[in-house]
């Protein structure tokens, strides 16, 4: 059976690993650290750094395909490894639109596809023109290595973008400016494709988004525009196909007051609004991830119930006294139907740590039920006043 190599040890590879042992195969890791969530599980683990072209061959050598569980790996790594037969999937060519957001903003601009105004910012000078011109606040964000909400600002006035630009274009980041778009909400477009061509979408997801990263994912959208639907599950086909995009890919969506869309990011990797697709539809993403770099017929995406929400557990500000494993045992006590998937990370502010997935027919009642449970997770606090003691 072949051997997958990802990039990278977080959450993503270790969801990917678990994929792939139900396929008989495993999953080869290079992580930073043995007590990186995927190194806790995967046999097959090479130490080292994805910036450190060594280690990387290291972890390619007698590998299928090299993959990826975020988007840090340097590009001309990338295709020195190419150059020495590695196959990389998603290509250098592609991944790099998921790497560098002004060569994506560019790309998608030049075919006539929809996002937000934007300008490379090269100076103070031109983040304040920018927001001159297009209205205050404005977003700034770091053209590569921001995830999760780092990388990104929205200063209100010409003061706070000059000195936010001073900062960071001082520290060596490149910056775009884009204009802070009206929003109705976030969705997120996922699809997965393969080298012979073959392409599976799953259904538009909502993305809810708290402190600048993912909290919510309700699948499919809520009330979505049946056309809207279509138009966004067919761009994230089109990209897919004209981008040369092998594997998962995430399309994120801002769906505007007007009831348009505009292209926000894309990951070319696993993403966090197709984890609820591990329980909520016949194949999950990182299943689908592993068929894809490998070649194999894609799994049928259908969903298994009306609704499935996804509720991230997310690290505390301060960690409860009650330990993970008793918090777990009272979430199971209250909500057998709840499907948990923690990550072995430790529990910092905000830090993504686990997720809960509930099914069912009712959008409210799902997500107030599956944030009610992630909630508990991560305060040992119901958010209904229910105390397991009493
Ligand atoms: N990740 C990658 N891009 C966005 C996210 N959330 C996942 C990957 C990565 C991990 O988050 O799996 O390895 C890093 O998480 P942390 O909490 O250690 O920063």
């Amino acid at each position: 059976m072949p051997t997958v190599t990802m990039v990278g040890g977080g959450q993503l590879a270790r969801m990917t690993h678990q994929a792939a042992v139900a396929l008989g195969q495993r999953l080869r890791v290079l992580a930073e650290r043995p007590d990186d969530p995927a190194a806790q599980v995967s046999p097959d683990v090479v130490l080292g750094s994805h910036t450190d072209l060594d280690a990387l061959r290291r972890a390619a050598t007698g590998s299928h395909a090299l993959t990826f569980d975020h988007e840090h790996v340097p590009t001309e790594h990338l295709e020195a490894l190419v150059a020495e037969g590695v196959a990389v999937l998603p290509p250098p060519q592609a991944l790099r639109f998921a790497q560098d957001k002004l060569a994506m903003r560019t790309e998608l601009s030049a075919r006539g596809l929809p996002v937000p105004a934007f300008t490379v910012v090269e100076s103070e000078a031109a983040a304040v023109g920018f927001g001159e011109e297009h209205g205050w606040p404005i977003v700034l964000k770091a053209i590569r290595g921001g995830y999760d909400g780092r990388g990104v600002w929205m200063p209100e006035d010409a003061d706070a973008a000059a000195k936010i630009t001073a900062e960071q274009l001082g520290a060596g980041v490149q910056l775009l400016a884009e204009v802070r778009v009206p929003l109705k909400r976030e969705l997120s477009a996922m699809v997965a494709r393969s080298p012979y061509g073959q392409a599976a979408t799953w259904p538009v997801v909502e993305t809810v988004q708290r402190r600048g990263q993912c909290a919510v994912v309700i699948a499919p959208a809520p009330d979505l525009d049946e056309d809207l639907a279509a138009e966004a599950e067919e761009l994230a086909l089109r990209l897919a196909a004209d981008l040369g995009v092998v594997g998962a890919m995430a399309v994120e969506l801002f769906e505007t007051t007007d009831g348009t869309l505009l292209i926000n990011e894309l990951a070319m990797r696993p993403h966090n609004s197709g984890h609820w697709g591990m329980d909520g539809a016949r194949t999950g993403q990182f299943e689908q991830h592993l068929r894809a770099v490998l070649d194999y017929p894609l799994g049928d995406t259908r969903p298994l119930a009306p609704v499935t929400v996804m509720a991230n557990i997310l690290g505390a500000p301060e960690a409860p006294a009650m330990s993970m494993d008793e918090r777990l045992h009272h979430l199971f006590a209250r909500m057998p139907d709840a499907k948990v998937h923690l990550y072995g990370k430790g529990e910092r502010p905000d830090r993504k740590i686990g997720h809960v997935n509930v099914l069912g027919d009712d959008v409210a009642v799902v997500r107030e039920r599956a944030e009610r449970a992630a909630h508990w997770m991560s305060y040992a606090v119901w958010t209904d006043g229910w105390d397991p003691h009493e």
